[in-house]
């Protein structure tokens, strides 16, 4: 029997798992599914730790979330084909979940699915190491509770281990003689800690401004954001404004480019993540920029230098769950035989060439939500993966896009409709700004 290792159990570790499990309930034949979590939970991103820099077992922490965080975009564009926030919650449930809920219901559908077996959790992946001589893999793996590290050998391997975790950290001039706090997005937790504060933030995409949000709703005195391409141009409140590149910091003065300063207490990073894989060697390990087209990845997930090996979610996101678990099952339908991977190493990186090719087109934010949605068509349309209105999720992001420029501190106060079961979302019954309890009892309280 083939055996198959997935590498990590966040959404798109469990969307694998999910989707052998599905093609099992229906009568296939599947091959031996492992699933090694360094965590000693599931869930991914979505499983909040207060920890930061190393976990318990002297890892570096997955988690890049915080406390209060609310989803960024409606909950109608990432819904799961096959499992509905309706079939979990038992009614509709307003639009924009905070962390606690969306964690609910991830696990709702593997706990239906009953995978959780094939999960080992608390295990890290050291190293992964292709074998010519007999075509499949060596997983060195270190199990925490047992404090053992052993290998064993799959056919193929599924890297699903995120691409959010690592933080690209840049220094600017003065940082070693700033007064005050200097933290990565990665390592923010509770907007509390800045409350009464003056705090810049680098960077401007969503962790700048839903990280710029969260300090402002939960009490900074002000919130200065600083773009090095491009602001972000929302009708930002009157405390927070926008500047171009931060030159240099002088004791709690900071310099931009256009010559301007500002006196400030904090100064949290917002400048993005690295896809980084410290269990792989140069011919497994996947380079890419955080982009749509990701780079040697045959429709997205095969690895064009090695097809044994796949990769899930490692492309940038406006679509998500739905995402990955178009990409699970195009991926365990390879696995299964039912779907070819051309031989031809030419043919995959033509592949690869014309999805970049069409990602860089065009470059306006309408573009490039269709052109994800056209990609999760183009996977479902070859897999038995409920197939479901991508047209209309591009729409619901579209609304969403237009709903922040009208009120970017509210714009999580609409309601959409959802694609699976066609309801209208009820309208929440507290402002964003004003619902400072974030937890699943007082969200579900509509
Ligand atoms: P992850 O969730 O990162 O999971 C990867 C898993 O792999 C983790 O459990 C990790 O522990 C494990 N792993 C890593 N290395 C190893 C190893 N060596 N050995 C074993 N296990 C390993 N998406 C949305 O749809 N809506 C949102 O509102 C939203 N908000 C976000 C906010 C933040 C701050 C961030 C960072 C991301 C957000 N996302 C959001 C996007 C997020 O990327 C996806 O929702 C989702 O979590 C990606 O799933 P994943 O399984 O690909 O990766
Ligand atoms: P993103 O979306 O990758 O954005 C990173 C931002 O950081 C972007 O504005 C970059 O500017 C900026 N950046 C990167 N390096 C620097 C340096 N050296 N100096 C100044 N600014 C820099 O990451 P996010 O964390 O915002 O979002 C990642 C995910 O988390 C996202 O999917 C959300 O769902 C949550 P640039 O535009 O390149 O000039």
């Amino acid at each position: 029997m083939k055996r198959i290792a997935v590498i990590g159990a966040g959404p798109s570790g469990l969307a694998m798992l999910r989707a052998f499990q599905s093609a099992k309930a229906k009568g296939a034949e599947i091959p031996e599914v492992v699933c090694f979590e360094k965590q000693s939970d599931w869930g991914g991103l979505w499983n909040y730790t207060w920890r930061t820099g190393v976990d318990e077992n002297g890892e570096p922490v997955h988690c890049s979330m915080y406390r209060y965080l609310w989803t960024n975009g409606p909950k109608e564009g990432l819904e799961f084909a096959d499992y509905s926030f309706e079939e979990h919650f038992g009614k509709q449930i307003a639009s924009y979940p905070p962390r606690a809920v969306m964690m609910d219901y991830i696990e709702g559908r593997v706990k239906k699915a009953d995978v959780r077996k094939w999960i080992r959790f608390s295990t890290v992946v050291r190293w992964v190491e292709y074998n010519e001589a007999t075509g499949d893999f060596t997983v060195t793996v270190h199990d925490m509770e047992k404090d053992s590290v052993y290998k064993e050998r799959f056919d193929h391997v599924v890297c699903a281990s995120g691409h959010f975790s690592s933080p690209n950290v840049p220094e600017y001039p003065g940082f070693d003689q700033f007064y005050g706090r200097i933290v990565h997005a990665h390592d923010f937790r509770d907007a509390r800690e800045f409350a009464g504060q003056d705090v810049l933030l680098v960077g401007a995409s969503y962790s700048a401004e839903d990280i710029g949000s969260q300090c402002w709703k939960y009490g900074a005195k002000s919130v200065t954001t600083s773009y090095r391409s491009a602001p972000m141009g929302f009708n930002w409140p009157d405390n927070w404004e926008e500047k171009p590149a931060l030159v240099k910091v002088e004791g709690k003065t900071a310099f931009f480019k256009d010559g301007s300063s500002k006196e400030i207490d904090s100064i949290i990073l917002c400048t993005g993540y690295k896809h980084y894989f410290p269990f792989l060697p140069d011919d497994l390990r996947l380079k890419t920029k955080n982009r749509l087209a990701t780079a040697d990845l045959y429709k997205g997930v095969v690895y064009v230098h090695n097809p044994k090996m796949f990769y899930l979610g490692m492309q940038d996101q406006w679509f998500t769950f739905n995402m990955f678990d178009a990409q699970a099952w195009y991926v365990r339908d390879i696995i299964l035989g039912r779907i070819a991977v051309p031989e031809d190493k030419q043919v995959l990186l033509d592949d690869v060439a014309e999805r970049e090719a069409r990602e860089e087109a065009q470059d306006d934010v309408k573009y490039a939500i269709k052109y994800q949605g056209a990609y999760v068509k183009e996977l479902i349309a070859d897999t038995d993966y409920p197939s479901f209105d991508v047209d209309g999720a591009c729409y619901a992001f579209f609304e969403w896009k237009q709903h922040k420029i009208d009120d970017i501190m509210g714009f999580r106060n609409n309601s959409y409709k959802s694609l699976m079961t066609g309801t209208m979302a009820p309208t929440h019954h507290t402002p964003w700004k004003d619902a400072l309890d974030d937890s699943m009892e007082a969200y579900l309280k509509n």
